[in-house]
């Protein structure tokens, strides 16, 4: 009696705590960075949950970020991996409870200081995304990928500064209004050796989802292996 009272707690607490994730480090052209070097990270691994708010662009309360004065350069064209970690101490095993499910998406900002930037506006465009294939969810994948979320930097982009905005959604809640979590985190680059001969579109952070787009208002529990899933913001850029 007292132990399965005890084993509930613990059960309770550890779907609380352990949930949660933080983009932490980055690896670029071979090379893993540290632990929040040239990344605005939190020092609480809680979601981002109003799309309407200016959190949404780099995070923020009431997940206190902390600035980064480095900046990593990344070749235009190459693959870089973010990191993701249930929290800033954890290991490769330990990147996000699996029963967070949902779709992965990365976007790009061309900024003149990519260390004081605060991404909040116009500027982004999507440069990765992964939703829901044969029963798989793109969270899933980067969770069995150590939390390497690979993103591919497009060759046709013009050299400078850029936040670079990893985003990981939680949709185990998202059947109510504002109950999808969405986790993000800013990292400062810059991108060298592109082409500079594209012009992407771009969109403004907060704007580009809206609470009852139906990639982020959703019973993902009634799905079926085969069910369509529309990952929300906007178009996929490519070169
Ligand atoms: C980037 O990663 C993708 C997916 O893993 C792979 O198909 C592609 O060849 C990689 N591209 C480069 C330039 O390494
Ligand atoms: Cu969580």
């Amino acid at each position: 009696m007292k132990a399965s009272v005890i084993l509930v707690g613990i059960a309770a607490s550890a779907s609380a705590v352990s949930a949660h994730t933080i983009f932490t480090q980055l690896t670029a052209d071979g090379k893993t960075y540290g632990v929040s070097y040239a990344i605005r990270t939190p020092s609480y691994d809680g979601p981002q949950t109003d799309v309407t708010a200016k959190n949404m662009a780099c995070n923020g309360a009431p997940n206190p970020t902390t600035s980064s004065d480095k900046i990593i350069t990344v070749t235009a064209g190459s693959n870089v991996s973010a990191v993701w970690r249930h929290t800033l101490e954890s290991g490769p095993n330990d990147v996000m409870d699996p029963g967070h499910k949902g779709p992965v998406m990365a976007y790009l900002k061309k900024v003149t200081d990519a260390k004081t930037d605060s991404g909040v506006g116009d500027g982004w465009f999507k440069i990765q995304e992964g939703g829901y294939k044969n029963g798989q969810w793109a969270t899933n994948e980067v969770i069995n990928n150590k939390g390497n979320q690979v993103i591919n930097i497009p060759s046709c982009l013009t050299n400078g500064q850029y936040l670079l905005r990893a985003e990981m959604v939680a949709l185990h809640g998202a059947r109510s209004t504002n109950g999808a979590q969405l986790y993000m985190e800013c990292a400062q680059i810059e991108i060298t050796g592109g082409t500079g001969t594209a012009k992407p579109k771009t969109y403004s952070i907060p704007g580009i989802y809206k609470s009852n787009d139906p990639g982020l208002l959703i019973d993902i529990y009634s799905m079926k292996t085969t069910s369509n899933y529309v990952i929300p913001g906007p178009p996929l850029f490519t070169c």
